[in-house]
This record gives C-alpha cells, structure tokens and sequence, in this order.
C-alpha cells in the first residue's frame, strides 16, 4: 500500500510540467499574441525576446552570448509573471503584467542557468533555462 500511494504522489508532482507538444502549442499561440499586439515577429526586434505565456517560457531554452540585451515578454492577458534567476543568487525581477516586458543585459557567469517565474515556478512548473557563452 505504502507503494501505491508514493506513485500518486510521483505522478501529482510530474504532471505539473508540459509535456514537448503542449509547450510547442502554447508557444505558437504566444507567437501570434506577440504579432497581434506589436505587428512583428518576436525574432524581429534587436533583441533577443522570450514571451510568458500561460505559465510556460517561450522558449524554454535559449543561448546568447555574455552582455547580450535580453528581453521577456508577458503576453498573457490577465496573469503578471517575473524572471529569476535565484540560483545564480539574483532577486526577482518586477512582475510584468499583461504586454508589458522584463529586460536586461546578461551579466551571468558563462555556464548554464536555470530561472524561474516567481509565482508559477512551483506549482505550474514556469521554469526557463539560460545558457551564456563567451561573448
Ligand atoms: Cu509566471
């Protein structure tokens, strides 16, 4: 019994994170959200952008180069989201509310980097990864 009721709680907690089509579906949404409210293509502005989208990082993972200008964009409609990169010991960004952006340069150590979205990393699994290059 005891086995039993520790793989219900194995498959509660797995069954936060996305699974591979259901992030490409939520980000190809966020995509067309960010055309409808700019009138771009997120790979057309200077610089490199990652949208929040119904709790998910788009994309999830993402190479730039050390002092890159990174920018993440809320394009939900209701729900505020924020960048952190708590392992690397940095605060929590301001939240962003609906169309509004976090940005800034990349003064990470080369490596990789996980962060997260401050109040959806937990539960609904808002984790985003990083990885600096030299520049
Ligand atoms: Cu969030």
């Amino acid at each position: 019994m005891a086995a039993l009721s520790l793989a219900g709680v194995a498959q509660t907690a797995s069954s936060a994170p996305r699974n591979e089509a259901e992030r490409r579906a939520i980000c190809a949404e966020a995509e067309e959200r960010y055309r409808t409210v700019t009138g771009r293509a997120s790979t057309d502005e200077p610089v490199a952008v990652v949208l929040m989208y119904k709790d998910t990082f788009c994309p999830a993972h993402l190479t730039v180069k050390q002092g890159a200008r990174l920018r993440w964009v809320n394009v939900d409609k209701r729900t505020s989201h924020s960048v952190w990169f708590r392992d690397a010991g940095k605060p929590e960004s301001e939240r962003a509310f609906a169309e509004e952006a976090i940005e800034f340069t990349v003064d990470l150590p080369v490596g990789d980097h996980p962060y997260l979205c401050g109040p959806h990393w937990e539960r609904e699994g808002m984790i985003g990864r990083l990885t600096v290059t030299e520049r």
